[in-house]
């Protein structure tokens, strides 16, 4: 894999499907220079929001944040690119839509810190991406493709 291939796990949440966000937030990558390679717009049930979120298991929004990640369908990707995961966590914001910069996803796009519109992989969490790609997709489920215009994204890559 060169550098350009780290993979990072991006679901638009239930409040985003919601109030109609999916082609902003896509676009957003899009236009980043990100590759997207696994979409799946999808029903989040029980045990996959337990599996998901098993770190905050016995916080006190637990139940909460199991409710609300269930309550509708969702629209799970996987994107590739230099530094994928910082790059996304960079351009969601803050946990908290609140304290979020304007120009970020959550900082234009939520106000709210229990319907913050977007999930993307911690990249503090070391793994914490292959750990949710494989929870999310299967192998086949992810595709292998040549983004032409890379070569206008990335200074190194061959004209
Ligand atoms: P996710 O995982 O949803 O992308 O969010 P973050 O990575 O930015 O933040 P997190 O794991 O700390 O929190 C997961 C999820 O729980 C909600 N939450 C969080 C909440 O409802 N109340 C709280 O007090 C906290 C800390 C918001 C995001």
């Amino acid at each position: 894999m060169s550098h350009h291939d780290e993979r990072t796990f991006v679901m638009v949440k239930p409040d985003g499907v919601q109030r109609g966000l999916i082609g902003d937030i896509v676009a957003r990558f899009e236009d980043r220079g990100l590759k997207m390679v696994g979409g799946k717009f999808m029903q989040i049930d029980e045990e996959l929001a337990h599996e998901h979120y098993g770190e905050h298991e016995g916080k006190p929004f637990f139940d909460g944040l199991v409710d609300f990640i269930t309550s509708g369908p969702v629209f799970a990707m996987v994107w590739e690119g230099a530094d994928a995961t910082r790059q996304v966590r960079q351009m969601m914001g803050e946990t908290d839509p609140a304290e979020s910069a304007p120009g970020t996803i959550r900082g234009d796009l939520g106000l709210d810190l229990g319907q913050n519109v977007i999930h993307g992989s911690d990249h503090e969490d070391e793994g914490a991406n292959e750990r949710e790609i494989e929870l999310f997709f299967d192998e086949d489920e992810l595709v292998e493709w040549d983004q032409t215009d890379a070569v206008w994204v990335y200074e190194d890559e061959d004209h």
